[in-house]
């Protein structure tokens, strides 16, 4: 490649440090980096609004690599352009234990990660949710202090995966502008040509979504920033199709599946040195080339320090920076204590999903940074209230989401909201589709975003909808992702009390699973405590020196604390306690937990499976609830027909006292 341009040589810049940390690492993705290394030269060089001496100032662009594989593209962009923690020994220990540059980019190892991508999808679909987020914020507290773009390098894998389909569709409707994705249009992926699998017309698709779409040669660094102009002048959201060749610059092996995930080996890089005319050892960058990013890196500043004096400027500092904060103000709590001192005064009795929205009703008004929405449930789901309006491409500052019936794109969207900033995500469907969501709640968790999953209809409760609609495995599966809350309420008071935790949790997502069926309120007396924040706790106690310990959640704390009474009538004393967030209760101290539990025999109630109760039951131990596929019918008969009943736990109970 003779007569090199700079910016080409800066791109072959990017190419070098990814072979040779691959190379490096005995294993990774060569192929994307060196195919999109112009790309990107054009987007961080020409457009991309970023400061690395301030990497968290909440007007930069966002830019996602939702192509994850290709890791060392963003973390050689992140050194190349001065990010302080990407330093060159990071990029020597590409891939190994405790560096910051995981296999994928992972969320919170280095500044500059916006999201954690590697599950193929993912990373647009969060991208779809920053750029909901930037437009919200834009609404209502003014382009002065938000203004900007979200970018995003997808690859053939993520434009295959059924999320970004359902992305894709929600940032046509909602006319998001400010979304710019640059395909990796190479027609290679692992199995080989993309014919093998897919025969989308990409152009068709986006435009039918009602995105611009854009072409350029991928390996033309004017072409593509001149592609990304256009991209920013339109108001819909664009896909520009850079066409490449995956692998660009190693001689024998671009242009083929064998580059995408493996590293080039020595013979390979020598030729690739020569083709790309990097006569340079491994992991050095000329001082003229450094300088030339380290320019590209601090195009930004002026624009921060632009954006700082606008800040200083605006009415709406205060609010914005106390959304961007992401913190409870006390007058949640007292709004919260306000509404279980109403409970108090006349208990009421109520689906918990209704809980939820009265919950919803006290909380929104002193946190304004809630951003609710359902996946076409929201009567069901009950997630609206009245103070919600609607946010659509005609009222950005609405803070209510109509997602369609889209779970899995909703809840990466969410995910790409929390990641945002000033905006606090929730979002509903039926429990039973959290399967639906699963893939990127398992990233709210992972990633530490306080996401909050309104799950409704949470057992065989939910009656005659039947087994398709009626979770069985799924409070134990979701109790299984670590770091991830999840909240079975009993009655109206637990509601409240779940949302505040919830919200409280600033680096853990939580799902509120709620009952369709209306549930009686046990909680009464005194309000000042958030027992429910405690995970368990002795809800009804006995007179008497406690002989039996009955465990619930939810909807089956009806059924224990009936069967305590029941029990009481044949002189045996058992303790009621509501388990309303069992990874809550389990990171008490053991003497808290200890005391709960007692030591007297125990049955564990709940509509679901046993699996996630087994660590407070012992051998002699019971277990009420589901082993099986739930059954359509009406709830009594339901419960009924699979023994949940107070007379099943009254008949369990007594033979377990006589065998003890
Ligand atoms: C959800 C998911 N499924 C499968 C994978 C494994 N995987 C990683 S990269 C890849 C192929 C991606 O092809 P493409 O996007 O064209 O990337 P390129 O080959 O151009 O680097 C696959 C199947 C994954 N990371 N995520």
């Amino acid at each position: 490649m003779p007569n090199l341009s700079q910016r080409q040589t800066m791109a072959n810049a990017i190419r070098a440090l990814s072979m040779d940390a691959v190379q490096a690492a005995n294993s990774g993705h060569p192929g994307m980096p060196m195919g999109m290394a112009d790309a990107a030269t054009a987007l961080f060089c020409d457009h991309l609004k970023f400061d690395p001496e301030h990497p968290n100032w909440p007007d930069r662009d966002r830019f996602v690599l939702s192509a994850g594989h290709g890791s060392m593209l963003l973390y050689a962009l992140l050194h190349l352009t001065g990010y302080a923690d990407m330093t060159m020994d990071q990029l020597r220990k590409f891939r190994q234990l405790g560096a910051r540059t995981a296999g994928h980019p992972e969320f919170g190892h280095a500044s500059g990660i916006e999201t954690t991508t590697g599950p193929l999808g993912q990373g647009i679909a969060n991208a779809v949710g920053m750029a909901m987020a930037e437009r919200h914020l834009a609404a209502r507290y003014g382009d002065d202090l938000v203004d900007h773009h979200t970018f995003v390098i997808a690859g053939d894998g993520c434009l295959m995966e059924g999320v970004s389909h359902e992305a894709a569709s929600m940032a046509g409707h909602m006319r998001l502008g400010r979304l710019i994705v640059l395909f990796d249009d190479n027609n290679i992926s692992i199995d080989g040509t993309t014919d093998l699998a897919v025969s989308d017309d990409t152009t068709s698709r986006f435009e039918a979504y009602g995105w611009q779409v854009l072409g350029c040669d991928g390996h033309d660094i004017d072409a593509v920033s001149a592609a990304i102009s256009a991209a920013k002048a339109d108001d819909r959201p664009s896909l520009i199709r850079c066409a490449t060749v995956i692998g660009r610059g190693a001689p024998n092996k671009q242009g083929t599946s064998g580059v995408h995930g493996a590293p080039l080996g020595a013979e390979e890089i020598a030729l690739a040195r020569q083709t790309l005319d990097w006569p340079h050892d491994p992991f050095i960058i000329p001082a003229d080339v450094l300088d030339a990013w380290r320019h590209a890196g601090a195009r930004g500043l002026a624009d921060f320090d632009a954006w700082q004096a606008r800040h200083a400027a605006s009415a709406n500092a205060a609010a914005f920076d106390a959304a961007i904060s992401g913190a409870i103000t006390p007058a949640v709590g007292d709004a919260v204590l306000a509404w279980k001192n109403t409970l108090a005064a006349a208990p009421q009795k109520m689906a918990t999903r209704v809980a939820s929205q009265k919950a919803i009703e006290a909380i929104l008004p002193v946190c304004p940074s809630l951003f609710g929405g359902s996946a076409d449930l929201t009567g069901s789901n009950n997630t609206r209230v009245a103070d919600h309006s609607v946010f659509d491409q005609g009222n950005y500052a609405g803070d209510y989401i109509h997602y369609g019936v889209r779970e899995h794109g909703m809840a990466a969207a969410m995910n790409g909201i929390a990641l945002h900033g000033g905006a606090i995500p929730y979002g509903a469907t039926f429990l039973v589709f959290t399967d639906y969501c699963r893939p990127s709640m398992r990233l709210s968790a992972l990633m530490e975003q306080r996401v909050i999953y309104v799950m409704t209809h949470d057992s065989i409760g939910l009656g005659e909808d039947g087994p398709t609609h009626q979770p069985i495995e799924h409070l134990g599966a979701l109790r299984a992702i670590p770091n991830m809350l999840v909240f079975r309420p009993g009655d109206a008071v637990e509601t409240v009390e779940a949302w505040q935790a919830a919200l409280e949790a600033q680096n853990t997502p939580s799902v509120l699973a709620l009952s369709r069926q209306g549930l009686a309120q046990f909680r009464q007396g005194d309000m000042s405590e958030n027992k429910t924040a405690k995970g368990a706790y002795v809800a009804v106690d006995c007179d008497a020196p406690r002989q039996l310990t009955l465990l619930a959640s939810g909807s089956e704390m009806a059924v224990a604390i009936d069967a305590q009474k029941r029990l009481a009538e044949d002189g045996i004393a058992a303790a009621v306690i509501s388990v309303p967030c069992m990874d809550l209760f389990a990171a008490q101290p053991a003497a808290y937990r200890a005391e709960i539990l007692g030591s007297t025999p125990r049955i564990a109630i709940e509509a679901g499976l046993k699996q996630s109760w087994d660590w407070m039951l012992g051998d002699g131990d019971g277990f009420i609830g589901m082993n099986g596929f739930g059954a359509s019918g009406p709830i009594d008969d339901l419960y009924r027909h699979f023994g949940i009943t107070v007379d099943g736990v009254v008949a369990l109970a007594k033979q377990q006292l006589e065998r003890a």
